[in-house]
């Protein structure tokens, strides 16, 4: 009876709850994180009532992630309708903590489970890693086990972009992200994605840099390079 006590108090440990309040989410993890890797949302099991504000907090170090709503039925692609944060790049860290980029998320229908995983593939794919969570899992229903070990099969990671309202909770704003620490990225919403593009997880500008945004932002400089380039050119070819 001792140890099966002992044992129903980790499992509880593991489970955060908010009443009408805010719970802290970390998404991602630092890379020297005791008992598990960079790829996690700490908790990753959350209990909330309506009207609770869930708030993801970006502590990873290195990190680009995101919170995007998905189903049990497929774990690492956008559910129709689904919330999504974006892509946030964390450039470092703040000395103490605070002032890193954030976004709040708030409980709309406590009724059904809603599930959720980071879609960033680079270096390896964060869904399939473990990066996956849900919010109001219902006993002897589908559980988050089964879920997590579902999205480690998967291959491939949905890059759509979703939206601010999602199904059964919703932001009211894109993630607060003070510039001096992290950069915002949004994909193309799941309406303006080509299919069989979603998949590849690459800007027009290369497949190996850091994430998809990062790719987008080197695309921009080299095409700024090539006008800069021509116009010095033109420039000297009018002197
Ligand atoms: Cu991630």
């Amino acid at each position: 009876m001792r140890f099966g006590s002992v044992l129903a108090t980790l499992a509880a440990a593991a489970v955060v709850s908010a009443q009408n309040q805010s719970v802290t989410v970390n998404v991602g993890a630092e890379a020297n994180t005791p008992n598990g890797g960079v790829y996690q949302f700490i908790p990753n099991q959350i209990t909330a009532t309506n009207g609770s504000t869930i708030t993801f907090k970006f502590t990873g170090i290195p990190g680009n992630h995101s919170i995007t709503q998905s189903t049990f039925a497929s774990p690492c692609t956008g559910a129709p309708g689904g919330f999504d944060s974006g892509w946030v790049e964390l450039l470092k860290n703040t000395t103490d903590g605070t002032g890193l980029p954030e976004w709040n998320l708030t409980i709309t229908n406590d009724q059904t489970p809603i599930w959720f995983f980071c879609k960033q593939v680079l270096p390896q794919l964060h869904c399939a890693s473990g990066m996956v969570g849900v919010i109001n899992v219902k006993p002897g229903a589908n559980s988050f086990a089964a879920f997590q070990a579902a999205a480690a099969k998967v291959a491939s990671v949905d890059q759509s972009q979703g939206g601010l309202v999602g199904n059964g909770a919703s932001a009211s704003a894109q993630p607060l992200v003070p510039s001096e620490v992290a950069t915002l990225f949004l994909g193309a919403s799941a309406s303006a994605t080509a299919p069989g593009s979603s998949a590849s997880g690459s800007a027009p500008g290369g497949s190996n840099t850091p994430a998809p945004g990062g790719a987008v932002a080197l695309g921009f400089n080299f095409n700024l390079l090539v006008i800069l380039g021509g116009a010095i050119i033109g420039a000297t070819m009018v002197l």
